[in-house]
């Protein structure tokens, strides 16, 4: 048998702390490679593998599993994930070291464009400060509030989105009350959040320390028609009532604190009606996930994830197919299948080959065109009402100028009243 592996290495969040929906990812992948196995033209004479690691949304052992991988497995062609930042921040800065390009289908870290820190790092998910851009529209334009405050776990991360925030809202005449972070336990820095008379309130964190600030913003009354909490979309669907043995508060006490929140976030599918990769609309995906074997509940909190993790290995095994054509039009005396980690040329030709892809997938129309590491896309703000996470409308950032395109009579605020802004600073005066 002389056929050759192309061999794709997932680094997997499925157990541990922070975004834990690695096991979402399994039969996107499974899809895809179902399909692209049965479209003939991609990668011919090749069997595409996939194989993963469980890297914990842990920086340390997603390092650890992935050498592990590299030193007693035969050459991987890519690296796909992590589907935490903080995992793929510490892989991507040393997987270029192996020549490896590496995808990531969910990481939303700003620091991942950084090119000369993740040189041969792309991402299908939006980078979380474009978040904010909605954010500040959200608060100029679609509700003319004028004061904020913010609040963000300690990570780099994290820090680097709430400084993007602060910028634009300083550039937009928005006051900040109050600037808070934690590491651990937020409840002193949500108290002082309730002291400075904070009511629209950003925040940057994993979804466990979410859990933490509802159930101290409980604690504190910082909760109810009056307060606007803002939070990241792609938490598991219903996070604020994620058993969780740190919290302390009762799943009615979560509800009543999270009831009102925003989320904000990239699309997740494609919110135009046409046939993508695959041959099938995101709807038809959809359906077919449904009624798959492999479906079970316990997958349905991270949904939202369906699309890219279906699109990414498309974008990987067209990248590898371009970069074996290429290698077959230049006489190389390798093909991709002769890929080894010395291979820095062939390196070289996988990269620039997934910086020229561009897809119809499930999750949208991808392309890396204007050069860098990231997507473009709409996004998607929702709201929490009568406990469930409702659709409101979506950011455009494709038109000029951007523009909040509603979906009708879904916002839907206590007796009709708009929360206004803390009166605290007007009193200072
Ligand atoms: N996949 C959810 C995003 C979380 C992160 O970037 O760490």
């Amino acid at each position: 048998n002389n056929t050759k592996n192309i061999r794709l290495l997932g680094l997997l969040p499925i157990t541990g702390k922070g975004w834990v929906g690695g096991a979402a990812v399994k039969l996107p992948v499974k899809l895809a490679l179902e399909d692209i196995r049965a479209n003939g033209s991609i990668l011919p004479g090749y069997n595409i593998t996939y194989d993963f690691i469980d890297s914990q949304c842990s920086p340390g052992i997603a390092v650890y599993r992935m050498f592990e991988k590299f030193h007693t497995e035969p050459p991987y062609h890519m690296v796909l994930g992590d589907g935490c930042s903080t995992g793929s921040e510490a892989t991507s800065q040393v997987s270029y070291l192996w020549n490896l390009t590496q995808l990531s289908f969910g990481s939303s870290s700003p620091i991942l464009s950084d090119r000369t820190r993740f040189p041969k790092f792309y991402r299908l998910a939006v980078p979380d400060q474009k978040l904010n851009d909605l954010r500040i529209h959200m608060m100029k334009n679609l509700f003319n509030w004028n004061i904020a405050a913010t609040i963000h776990q300690a990570e780099e991360f994290f820090s680097v989105v709430t400084d993007d925030f602060v910028e634009k809202a300083t550039a937009n005449n928005i006051t900040l009350l109050s600037q808070e972070i934690f590491m651990h336990d937020p409840h002193t820095r949500v108290k002082n959040l309730k002291n400075n008379d904070a009511r629209i309130i950003m925040t940057a964190m994993y979804e466990d320390r979410a859990r933490s600030v509802l159930c101290a913003a409980y604690k504190e009354g910082l909760f109810g028609p009056k307060i606007v909490w803002v939070f990241v979309g792609w938490f598991s669907t219903n996070f604020w009532l994620v058993s969780d043995p740190l919290i302390d508060c009762t799943p009615e006490q979560m509800a009543l604190a999270a009831e009102g929140a925003f989320l904000s976030s990239a699309t997740y599918y494609n919110p135009v009606d046409e046939t993508g990769v695959g041959g099938m609309t995101a709807s038809e995906y959809l359906k077919r996930w449904e009624i798959h074997p492999d479906h079970t509940p316990d997958l349905d909190p991270f949904k939202f994830v369906l699309g890219q993790s279906y699109d990414h290995i498309w974008m990987a095994a067209l990248a590898l197919d371009c970069a074996d054509k290429k290698l077959r039009s230049i006489g190389h005396p390798k093909t991709i299948g002769d890929f080894t980690y010395k291979d820095s040329d062939i390196g070289e030709i996988v990269f620039q080959c997934m910086g020229n892809q561009s897809i119809i997938g499930m999750s949208g129309r991808i392309s890396f065109a204007k050069g860098g590491a990231d997507p473009d896309k709409s996004i998607l703000l929702q709201r929490i009402q009568g406990g469930h996470r409702i659709n409101l409308g979506y950011y455009r950032q494709d038109t000029y100028p951007n523009r909040f395109d509603w979906i009708p009579d879904a916002l839907k605020w206590k007796d009709n009243k708009i929360p206004r802004d803390s009166t605290f600073v007007i009193h200072k005066e």
